[in-house]
C-alpha cells in the first residue's frame, strides 16, 4: 500500500507540475472560431472590446497568420479611443506570469495608435482593480515596419490583494487610419519561481 500511495503521489505531482507549466490561455492562435454567425465568425475564448463600441472592426483573417492558418485582424480605419482583447484567470499573490503575443501592421497610415500588453489585477468580485495594472512597452504603430510579425512581451508578479488577472492586448488612440493590425500566437504562462 505504501508503494501504491507513493506512486499515486508521484503521479499527482507530475500532473500538477505539467499543469503549472502549461500555457493558460485558450485559442492562443485564433484557430478556433464561433460558427454561430457565418458572416462574421469570432475567435472563441477571447473577449473583444472597443470604445466606442464597434464590433464590426474585428474579423478572423484566413489569409495571413504566424501560426496555423488564421489570425485576428482589427480594422484601424474607424476612430476609437481604445480597442483590444483579453482573457481572465484566477491568480495568487507572488505568482509570476509571462504574457506574449505577436502583431503585424498592414498599411502605413496608423496615425498615433499604440499597441501594448497590460495585466489588470482584480479583486474577488472581478469588478474592480485591486492594484495598479502592469504595463508592457507601448509600441507606436507608425514606427513599426509594415508586414512583419513583431513580438510583444510582459512579465509581472501578482501583487497583494489580487485574486484574478485580466491579460489584455490593448490598442489606443485609433484615429481613422487606413490600415489594420493582425494578432496571432498570444500566450499566458505561469513561471515557476522555484527554478
Ligand atoms: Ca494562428
Amino acid at each position: 500500500m505504501k508503494i501504491k500511495s507513493f506512486l499515486i503521489a508521484v503521479i499527482t505531482l507530475t500532473i500538477l507540475s505539467a499543469v503549472s507549466f502549461a500555457d493558460l490561455e485558450k485559442n492562443s492562435s485564433f484557430e478556433l472560431i464561433s460558427t454561430s454567425d457565418d458572416t462574421s465568425p469570432a475567435p472563441t475564448d477571447w473577449t473583444l472590446f472597443s470604445f466606442p463600441e464597434k464590433p464590426e472592426i474585428f474579423k478572423v483573417s484566413n489569409t495571413d497568420s504566424l501560426g496555423g492558418i488564421r489570425s485576428l485582424e482589427i480594422d484601424l480605419s474607424r476612430s476609437n479611443e481604445f480597442v483590444g482583447l483579453y482573457q481572465e484567470f484566477p491568480v495568487q499573490n507572488n505568482e509570476t506570469y509571462r504574457f506574449t503575443g505577436y502583431i503585424k501592421k498592414v498599411g502605413t497610415d496608423t496615425g498615433n495608435s499604440t499597441c501594448q500588453l497590460s495585466i489588470e489585477w482584480l479583486s474577488s468580485d472581478l469588478l474592480q482593480e485591486a492594484q495598479p495594472r502592469s504595463w508592457g512597452t507601448a509600441l507606436s504603430l507608425k514606427d513599426l515596419p509594415e508586414g512583419e510579425w513583431l513580438p510583444l512581451e510582459l512579465t509581472a508578479t501578482v501583487p497583494g490583494y489580487t485574486e484574478a488577472a485580466r491579460f489584455v492586448l490593448l490598442i489606443r488612440d485609433v484615429q481613422a487610419a487606413n490600415s489594420s493590425i493582425l494578432i496571432d500566437d498570444v500566450t499566458i504562462t505561469k513561471i515557476d519561481s522555484s527554478l
